[in-house]
């Protein structure tokens, strides 16, 4: 039995010279020094031998299977660093490539734009505010001095929603000028300086310049004392920091029924300088939002005395602002949801 020791480390050692993988070692391992290997087998015989030359045989054993080990652990360390050597090889890195972007989140543009404005009147004392999106009729028209069948109303074409009352007629918000009414009732008879943006719907023909659903930024002004002078400063002041430091502004008479002076402020075009060009329609000028002086009738819904109460309201676009600022010629890319578009910004 001693002599076959001899034997099985001999035999092992030349198997050892064909191993190539590790694949192929593991199967050397399992054959010369697994459960069912000779080597194994004879320990199991180890009772068989005369009692004399049993610790013979058990010193040889440990020697011959030491060995096999030995043989093993660095023939699997050699295989490994010569697999890591070849994978390294095959997989190199060309440290010159560019780096791979990972995709990062970004605020779509129309927060973008709302944040900036809310920024803006935030540094002039102004608060912020959020109002409901579906209102009565009352809120969107009626206490804003639109009495039902007030002709005033067509301009504002409406989304109704289905409402169980047909007394109490409810409909999407088709401007931010309601919430002028909830915050007078909330805060009457305090002073407001409040800023109210939100979503608008309309139910309208969408083209490049209108969408079905778009944003507005509702301001009001409510004092004692407030007057057009007030107004004027104010939106001059904000169309400076929003468009430019030497933004030209004039204010235009127009009518809304809710403001009595009303007006709509324009910017010189920044794009041609005011010399006319097709972004401003030839005019030189840009349509940036429309304002006045809080009608008396409102003042009073909103529970303010208008003998000694005055104020100022405006109510602008940021999505039209935002199609100025960047050039952006067609609204609806705002929320087609198209990753070209809105990877642009931020
Ligand atoms: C109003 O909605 C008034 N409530 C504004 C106002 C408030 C006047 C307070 C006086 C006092 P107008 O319909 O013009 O007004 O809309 C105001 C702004 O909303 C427009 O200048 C434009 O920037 C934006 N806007 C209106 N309709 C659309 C639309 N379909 N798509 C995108 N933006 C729109």
């Amino acid at each position: 039995m001693i002599d076959q020791l001899a034997t099985i480390e001999d035999e092992a050692r030349a198997a050892l010279t064909s191993v190539q993988t590790l694949d192929d070692l593991i199967a050397w391992r399992s054959q010369w020094l697994g459960k069912k290997s000779t080597l194994a087998t004879l320990s199991q015989q180890i009772g068989k031998l005369p009692a004399d030359q049993r610790p013979v045989f058990g010193q040889r054993f440990g020697a011959v299977r030491a060995a096999l080990t030995e043989l093993d652990a660095t023939t699997e360390a050699r295989l490994q660093a010569a697999k890591l050597h070849e994978e390294l090889e095959e997989d190199s890195i060309d440290v010159t490539l560019p780096g791979r972007q990972v995709p990062v989140g970004r605020l779509h543009v129309s927060t973008r734009s709302l944040r900036r404005i809310q920024a803006i009147f935030a540094e002039m004392g102004f608060q912020v505010w959020e109002s409901r999106e579906v209102e009565s009729d009352e809120y969107n028209f009626g206490l804003l001095n639109m009495p039902e069948h007030h002709p005033a109303r067509d301009m504002w074409d409406t989304f109704y929603v289905k409402s169980s009352d047909p007394e109490h007629k409810v409909v999407l918000r088709t401007h931010t000028s309601p919430g002028q009414i909830h915050a007078m009732r909330a805060l009457h008879p305090h002073p407001i300086r409040m800023i109210l943006p939100g979503k608008c719907y309309r139910y309208e023909p969408v083209t490049a310049r209108s969408e079905m659903m778009f944003h507005q930024v509702e301001g009001i002004v409510v004092g004692q004392h407030i007057t057009m002078t007030d107004l004027k400063g104010t939106l001059a002041n904000f169309a400076r920091r929003m468009f430019g430091a030497e933004a030209q502004v004039r204010f235009r008479p127009s009518y809304f029924p809710f403001t009595e002076p009303s007006v709509e402020v324009d910017v010189e075009c920044f794009i041609c300088g005011g010399a006319g060009c097709r972004v401003c329609k030839y005019t030189g000028w840009l349509e940036i939002l429309g304002a006045g002086m809080v009608h008396p009738t409102v003042l009073r819904n909103g529970g303010y005395d208008p003998e000694q109460w005055s104020g100022f309201a405006f109510g602008m676009g940021p999505e039209r602002q935002t199609m100025l600022l960047y050039g952006i010629d067609d609204i609806r890319w705002f929320f087609s949801n198209d990753a070209r578009f809105r990877q642009q910004f931020g």
